[in-house]
C-alpha cells in the first residue's frame, strides 16, 4: 500500500515539473510575442516599448540629421521609443561620453552609435554593455583591436568602405587632370578610423596620376569654417593649387567658400557625403564629385538591428552599405 503511495506521488510530482516547465515556456512564448506585436507598428502601450537611443556627433551637420531621418523611419514601423542625442560640435567627443554615461542611468534597452572618436568612446560603451545594453555601431568604426582588448563583444558595425568612396571620389578629378598640377587633402579629425580611411583612399587615386604632386595635408576636424581657415593658409604657402579632395562636403564648402571669395574658378574640388548643399555647388560647376554615403539607410538599419538585438536575433558583426558617386551629370 505504501509502494503504491509512494508511486502515485512519484507520478504526481513528475506531472507537476512538466506543468512548471511549460508555465514557463508559455510565458517565454509571451515574451516573444509581445515583442512581435510591437514588430507590427503597435505604439499602443508606452511602457512595453523598447527605448533606443541614437548618439551622433552633431546636428550642425546635415549628414546626421539625414541619418536620424532613417532612424525616425525604424521608429516608426518597429514601435519603439527612439531617443535622438547629440553633441554640440563635431568635436565635441567629451560631450557624447556623458551622453552615454547619462543613458546607462535611464536604463536604456539600445545605443546606437556614431562615435566621433575610435578610441575614447570605448570605456563608457563597455560600461554600457556591462549594464546589459546592447550596442551598435554605425557610421565611424569603434577601433577593433582596443574593443577586443577591453573585452566588448558582439556589436556589429553598419557603415559603407570609407577608403573605397574616397578613393572613387579623389579618382574623379585625378582624372581630370592632365598637366603637371599641385593638389591637397582636407582631412577629418586625425585618429577617426574614417577620417584615416578616406585619407588613404585619396592617396590611392592621386598616386596612380603621375602628374599630380601632393603639396598639402592637413585636418579641419570635418567643420566647415575650419576648411575656409586651412584653405585659406593653404593657398597662402601654394598659391597654384589645382585641385582638394576634402574628407566631407562640410569641409568641401567651406573649401569652396574660400574659392569663391579669392576668385578662383580653376580649382578641382571633391568631397564626400553628398549633402543638398553639395549637389546644389555642383550644379553650378564649384565642385566636381561627392559621394553618397546613404546615412539615412546607416540610421535606420542601427535602429533595426538593435530593436533585432534585444529580441535576441543575432546580427551580423560586419555590414558595408554602397558608396555612390555623384557629379553633375548624375544630378541632372
Ligand atoms: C563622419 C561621417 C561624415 C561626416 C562626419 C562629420 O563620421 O561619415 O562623412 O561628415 O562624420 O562628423
Amino acid at each position: 500500500m505504501k509502494k503504491v503511495f509512494l508511486g502515485i506521488l512519484a507520478v504526481l510530482l513528475a506531472v507537476l515539473s512538466l506543468v512548471g516547465c511549460s508555465k514557463d515556456n508559455l510565458y517565454e512564448t509571451k515574451k516573444v510575442s509581445s515583442l512581435g506585436n510591437t514588430q507590427q507598428g503597435d505604439h499602443s502601450n508606452n511602457e512595453t516599448k523598447r527605448n533606443i537611443a541614437l548618439v551622433m556627433k552633431t546636428l550642425t551637420n546635415p549628414f546626421f540629421i539625414e541619418m536620424e531621418k532613417g532612424a525616425r523611419q525604424a521608429e516608426n514601423e518597429l514601435g519603439i521609443n527612439l531617443i535622438v542625442k547629440t553633441g554640440a560640435k563635431e568635436t565635441s567627443i567629451e560631450q557624447q561620453i556623458s551622453i552615454v554615461e547619462e543613458l546607462i542611468d535611464s536604463k536604456v534597452d539600445a545605443i546606437v552609435i556614431a562615435p566621433g572618436s575610435s578610441t575614447d568612446l570605448i570605456p563608457v560603451l563597455k560600461k554600457a554593455q556591462d549594464s546589459n545594453i546592447s550596442i551598435v555601431n554605425i557610421d565611424n568604426r569603434l577601433d577593433p583591436m582596443l574593443l577586443k582588448k577591453m573585452g566588448l563583444t558582439d556589436i556589429p558595425f553598419i557603415s559603407v568602405n570609407n577608403e573605397e568612396g574616397a578613393y572613387k571620389s579623389a579618382k574623379y578629378i585625378s582624372d581630370q587632370i592632365t598637366k603637371p598640377t599641385k593638389v591637397a587633402i582636407i582631412e577629418g579629425i586625425r585618429g577617426a578610423y574614417n577620417a584615416e580611411q578616406r585619407k588613404k583612399g585619396a592617396l590611392k587615386a592621386f598616386a596612380e596620376n603621375p602628374k599630380i604632386q601632393i603639396v598639402a595635408m592637413e585636418t579641419a576636424n570635418w567643420k566647415i569654417d575650419e576648411a575656409y581657415t586651412v584653405t585659406s593658409s593653404m593657398f597662402n604657402k601654394h598659391p597654384d593649387v589645382g585641385a582638394i579632395f576634402c574628407a566631407n562636403d562640410m569641409m568641401a564648402l567651406g573649401t569652396i567658400q574660400y574659392l569663391d571669395k579669392s576668385n578662383r574658378n580653376d580649382v578641382l574640388v571633391a568631397g564626400f557625403d553628398n549633402l543638398v548643399e553639395a549637389q546644389n555647388v555642383i550644379s553650378k560647376g564649384k565642385m566636381q564629385v561627392t559621394i553618397n554615403q546613404q546615412a539615412e539607410i546607416q540610421g535606420y538599419r542601427g535602429v533595426k538591428f538593435a530593436f533585432e538585438m534585444l529580441s535576441g536575433i543575432e546580427q551580423p558583426q560586419e555590414t558595408i552599405i554602397d558608396v555612390k558617386i555623384v557629379t553633375k551629370s548624375t544630378i541632372n
